[in-house]
């Protein structure tokens, strides 16, 4: 077990944990039920908040992401993949705003991170044939709670620290969609040489351009295998905490730090999410 300074696990999964298969589909919701989403998180760890970038808004973030990093030989990665994954500099650009607090996400985002809500970081993700990602937890806030405890009911353990998805492809299996295990965070734990949990197998988040999905960094989660040789995966990830900010970007009352556009067009909802 490796810990960091903080004492917290730095393990996201142990051994072998690809899921190979047969693929099912997540529920995807036709309409966004707030109170529905916010209990997903606590009962599922995770929620889809549908339709919400339309096609104009799924294709000026494709488009933002293109222009990022340079020469796209450079995200050739020999024997393995296409993979380019930037880091979000939201203090460098104004157009990172808008993907922070989109509608549907920031409430149930709000709601369970309580008042404190932060982004703490972000990343583009622009992924080719040859990717996949094995069955991993992202953050587990106790390093490991037993399954029984987390099964009382008089338990219901906060949502510490979340990732937004939003999808910029109507996702084919053939795209690699992400992966993960409905109730999987009650598990308390990472994974260990298995890819299911409890007989849940992963499902698939098989959605449409502009869909969003919100999950806890305790469920166990991965990708399918892209074999698309057409076609990229693009995908934005916003990450969300409570009392937890500025990795890899420093927060906004550090203003010298800022780029001024940045700063003008940031709302206060923006503005305190970025630790303004
Ligand atoms: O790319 C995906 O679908 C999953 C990514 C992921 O789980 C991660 O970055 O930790
Ligand atoms: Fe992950």
């Amino acid at each position: 077990m490796h810990r960091a300074p903080n004492n917290h696990f730095t393990d996201k999964s142990y051994g072998n944990c690809t899921y190979k298969g047969p693929l099912e589909n997540l529920p995807v919701p036709e309409t966004f039920d707030l109170e529905a989403a916010i209990e997903g998180m606590y009962t599922d760890g995770y929620c889809i908040v549908p339709g919400v970038l339309n096609r104009e808004e799924v294709a000026e973030l494709r488009a933002f992401m293109d222009s990022m990093g340079g020469d796209d030989a450079q995200y050739h990665v020999k024997n393995w993949c296409y993979n380019k994954h930037i880091s979000s500099e939201f203090h460098k650009d104004p157009r990172y705003l808008k993907y922070i607090d989109l509608p549907g996400v920031i409430d149930v985002l709000e709601a369970v991170h309580g008042p404190g809500c932060h982004v703490s970081g972000g990343t583009s993700w622009i992924t080719g044939a040859g990717r996949e990602m094995g069955i991993h937890v992202d953050w587990l806030p106790f390093n490991t709670l037993p399954q029984e405890y987390l099964e009382d009911p008089r338990v219901r353990i906060p949502v510490y620290k979340s990732t937004a998805h939003i999808y910029l492809n109507d996702m084919q299996p053939n795209l690699g969609p992400t992966t993960l295990i409905p109730g999987s965070h009650m598990s308390g734990r990472a994974p260990k040489d298995e890819c299911t949990w409890n007989g849940v197998t992963p499902k698939a988040v098989m959605v449409k351009a502009g869909d969003v999905a919100l999950f806890r960094t305790e469920v166990w989660h991965g990708a399918w295998r892209n074999t698309n040789e057409q076609e990229r995966r693009y995908m934005m990830q916003v990450f969300y905490g409570f009392g937890v900010e500025g990795h890899g970007y420093p927060p906004m009352r550090y203003a010298s730090l800022w780029n001024t556009e940045c700063l003008q067009k940031a709302t206060p909802r923006q503005r305190k999410l970025l630790g303004g």
